[in-house]
């Protein structure tokens, strides 16, 4: 498969804990190149628009207090097949469910605090880094 685009934040709980480099290291170690990051704190507005896609569900305005409680990393991430890459890396939402060795298994605290966001979705994936990013800013 030729080169894919991913997006990814490092939530609060891991910037919190002092994890943005063991969190980069695994998305590095699984063959990820971060090509743009930016350490932000997101705004009441951006996590509502990030998250629009769970608004109805329960825990919707939990998750947009909990990705403003503090600093997060969002990264564009780039390599062979990288959208199913970075969600294998990154482990089940919850990391209870979470394969050893993936991110949420070693470092995710619950289901909501789980450490990082990877998109599901190629097409989701160009909507993200477009939220964040513009094409200047990501350099392979
Ligand atoms: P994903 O991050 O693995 O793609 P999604 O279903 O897209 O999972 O949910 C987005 C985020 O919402 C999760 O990463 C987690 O932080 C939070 N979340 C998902 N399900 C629950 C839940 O049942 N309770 C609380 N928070 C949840
Ligand atoms: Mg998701």
């Amino acid at each position: 498969m030729a080169q894919e685009r991913t997006f990814s934040i490092i939530k609060p709980d891991a910037t919190r804990r002092n994890l943005t480099g063991a969190v980069t290291k695994k998305l590095e170690d699984a063959g990820l190149r971060v090509v743009a990051s930016r350490r932000v704190k997101l705004t009441q507005a951006q996590a509502e628009k990030f998250y629009e896609v769970h608004k109805e569900r329960p825990f919707y305005g939990d998750l947009v207090s909990f990705m403003t409680s503090g600093p997060v990393v969002v990264q564009v991430l780039e390599g062979e097949n990288a959208v199913a890459k970075n969600r294998e890396v990154m482990g089940a939402t919850n990391p209870a469910d979470a394969e050893a060795g993936t991110i949420r298994a070693e470092f995710a605290e619950s289901i909501d605090a789980n450490s990082v966001h990877g998109s599901d979705s190629a097409e989701n994936a160009k909507l993200e880094i477009d939220q964040f990013f513009t094409e200047d800013e990501i350099v392979g």
